[in-house]
């Protein structure tokens, strides 16, 4: 191996990519999925799965650290079309403590097996009291309340119309319904604090989480057309009476799965034929 660029973190993605071209048989996949929390089992109806890979035997993967997070990395012939997509269901969280690179690792993967598109999918909680749980909701954009960046270095990434608003204005074609808004990510590990909820609100956030900004800035970095959807699975600290559980986040999602798998499926057609 050539141990001076062994440690370049797009030298590592193209590896990955290799490593998946070769056992999924799939050379070339046209879009990615990384599946959040409650999007488990949202690519059922996506189409059939060609290959099926523990994320641990690729490069730069590593099993996952939480319950109802899949660690799998599968190719889905696209019912309907002549396309592949990479389900990532192996996402490293900021607060997992393993860098930024381990944390932006999907996204670059995904654009190294030549994937122009990355729908990233979270569960979180909302600040508006409408968005019962089981909720999803389109990001429009979002507040990185982490202090970190995944681009190391001089990098210097526009993130204007970071959430695509073509990818936005096709989702909302499949279901009219679909509200959208701000996503705020935290660092974590523990849930806010309704006083940092009230702040999340008072600066313009909708929705807070853990994940999906610093994926998002490097799936723009690597040229990834991105759409962000949220799972609403709780209502954020303090804006309900009651506590917050990850029972309750699991049951969100176990719940939701019929429409969400419905609503993924038709959303990544309708990219795909565009
Ligand atoms: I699922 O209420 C889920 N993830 N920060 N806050 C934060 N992350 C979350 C939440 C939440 N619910």
């Amino acid at each position: 191996m050539d141990t001076a660029r062994a440690d370049d973190p797009l030298e590592v993605a193209d590896r990955s990519a290799h490593v998946i071209a070769e056992r999924s048989g799939i050379a070339h996949h046209d879009i990615a999925l990384v599946l959040g929390s409650g999007w488990g089992g949202a690519a059922a109806e996506l189409g059939e799965a060609v290959s099926e890979i523990p994320a641990e035997e690729i490069p730069g993967f590593s099993a996952p650290a939480v319950a109802g997070h899949g660690g799998r990395i599968t190719s889905i012939a696209v019912t309907g079309t002549e396309r592949h997509a990479l389900v990532l269901g192996a996402r490293t969280h900021f607060y997992e403590d393993r860098g930024v690179r381990a944390v932006a690792h999907a996204v670059r993967t995904a654009a190294a097996c030549g994937a122009s598109t990355v729908v990233l999918t979270n569960g979180c909680g909302g600040l508006r009291p409408e968005w019962a749980p089981g909720t999803p909701v389109l990001i429009s954009d979002h507040i990185n309340l982490t202090g970190a960046s995944p681009l190391e270095g001089a990098t210097f990434v526009d993130l204007t119309d970071l959430y695509s608003t073509r990818l936005r204005a096709l989702a909302r074609e499949v279901d009219p319904s679909l509200d959208e808004g701000v996503y705020v990510q935290f660092r974590g590990p523990h849930y806010e604090t309704p006083a940092e909820v009230q702040m999340a609100r008072r600066m313009g956030g909708d929705l807070v989480g853990m994940s999906t900004a610093l994926e998002a800035i490097a799936a723009r970095h690597a040229g990834l057309e991105i759409l962000g959807l949220s799972l609403v699975t709780n209502p954020a600290a303090g804006i309900s009476p009651t506590p917050l559980s990850h029972e309750e986040v699991l049951e969100a999602g176990r719940d939701a799965a019929p429409r969400l798998a419905t609503l993924l499926a038709a959303i990544t057609r309708r990219i795909l034929e565009d």
